[in-house]
């Protein structure tokens, strides 16, 4: 496939098999272009195969390379009609991320990003993580054989996540520090150490993150939803999707985008901040907190394309108390029995707020991404719920603790 490597801000070219992250020049983000002429909408409308690698027209790999796939992507959107119904919408459904192969979305673009690593002949890859981005790419290296080292705040992933990357081999550093500080430590590593990166700065994993817009499109038989929301952190997920979106209406199958909404938490809401006061650029939060510790991020590295997709499709902003991801949490998983991490209860959550804060029109056809699943964070869920009754075995102790609840 045709493409380039370009700076976002001063429009500088990088070749292909350049390892790079942002621009030597002026440090601005980088981003994926392609010939949109050249391309066959047929590929897209029509493809045979499944899941991210169907829309191989619009993704950055060479031509002699093999991808290195789990059969990411192909993931379910749920129409949620007792869900909406409690919130007072009419038109809702979820994108449920967690039923990709490692249980987050982030395994479509490791499958992209850990592709281009064997093209590029490193030595390694590694991640600075609050979890979800180590599993994928801890399960990704193992596919591919390559070695994998992240680094994890330590004390503040939850255990699915580290299970996840010590199970499939990656070596696993607990930083004393959180997740900006592994990033920042990890940038250097890797440009050092000549490890590759694979956090979300890394362009090429955004490009396999915007399929999640081609699916939704195609699943809603191409009418674009006029509301995407979705949670926060590093603010890559919300950046490629809007790509996506984008690439649909410039070859003319779609004719919209969506309303690129983003939630973060309280405690963490850097962009949130920045969108409200009109700024391009955030001023990063030095102590993030949350329960949601996927988005427990202060200094997300994609915030200009997220403030960028946020702004230019008239989309909003907005942040949730833990309580509040607590509550919708239960509400998913109870209405319509879709299991999800706190992080990915954030959409609902900030749906829910701001159709409350009447930000939201009732009839908007809305599509929340949750982007994990909920047993990556079972400590979480044991934490919410009541615990299991003790009975002794025997019927009538049995049924007597019954009638008691009904
Ligand atoms: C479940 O794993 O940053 O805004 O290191 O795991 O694209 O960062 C995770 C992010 C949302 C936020 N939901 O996405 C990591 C990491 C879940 C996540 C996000 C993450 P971005």
């Amino acid at each position: 496939m045709e493409y380039r490597v370009e700076c976002i801000r001063c429009g500088r070219e990088f070749p292909r098999d350049e390892i790079v992250y942002t621009c030597t020049r002026c440090k601005g983000l980088l981003d994926i272009k392609y010939d949109y002429s050249s391309i066959d909408n047929e590929g897209i409308l029509k493809s045979k195969g499944r899941g991210v690698w169907r829309y191989r027209a619009l993704l950055p790999f060479e031509e002699w390379s093999r991808p290195v796939t789990i059969n990411e992507g192909d993931t379910p959107l749920y129409r949620c009609d007792r869900l909406a119904k409690a919130i007072g919408i009419k038109n809702l459904w979820v994108k449920h991320e967690g039923l990709n192969p490692t249980g987050s979305f982030k395994d479509r673009g490791m499958t992209v990003g850990v592709t281009k690593a064997l093209e590029l002949h490193v030595k390694g890859v590694a991640c600075a993580s609050t979890g979800n981005t180590s599993a994928s790419l801890a399960i990704f290296a193992a596919k591919a054989g390559i070695p994998c080292y992240v680094l994890l705040p330590k004390g503040k992933v939850a255990l699915g996540k580290v299970a996840q990357a010590m199970m499939h081999g990656a070596k696993v550093f607990s930083l004393r520090g959180n997740f900006d500080d592994a990033l920042r430590v990890v940038r250097i590593l890797c440009e050092e150490e000549n490890l590759y990166l694979l956090n979300s700065v890394n362009p090429y994993r955004l490009e396999g993150q915007k399929t999640i817009a081609f699916e939704i499109a195609e699943q809603l038989n191409w009418n674009i939803p006029d509301r995407v929301v979705l949670p926060v952190g590093n603010a890559g997920n919300i950046s490629a999707i809007y790509k996506g979106f984008l690439e649909l209406e410039r070859l003319g199958i779609t004719s919209s985008v969506p309303m690129m909404t983003g939630i973060q938490a309280e405690g963490a809401q850097p962009v949130v901040r920045a969108f409200r006061e009109g700024r391009a650029e955030i001023t990063p939060e030095p102590n993030p907190e949350t329960i949601a510790s996927a988005i427990r991020i202060g200094n997300p590295v994609n915030a200009m394309k997220a403030l960028l997709a946020i702004r230019d499709s008239g989309g909003l902003a907005e942040s949730v108390t833990d309580a509040e991801i607590t509550d919708s949490q239960l509400l998913l998983a109870r209405l319509e029995g879709i299991g999800v991490e706190p992080a990915s209860a954030a959409s609902i959550a900030g749906l829910r707020k701001l159709y409350d804060g009447g930000e939201i029109e009732r009839g908007e056809r809305i599509v929340c991404i949750t982007t994990g699943h909920l047993l990556k964070d079972p400590e979480r869920a044991i934490a919410i719920c009541e615990p299991p009754e003790e009975v002794i075995a025997d019927v009538d102790a049995v049924r007597h603790a019954l009638h008691l609840h009904t």
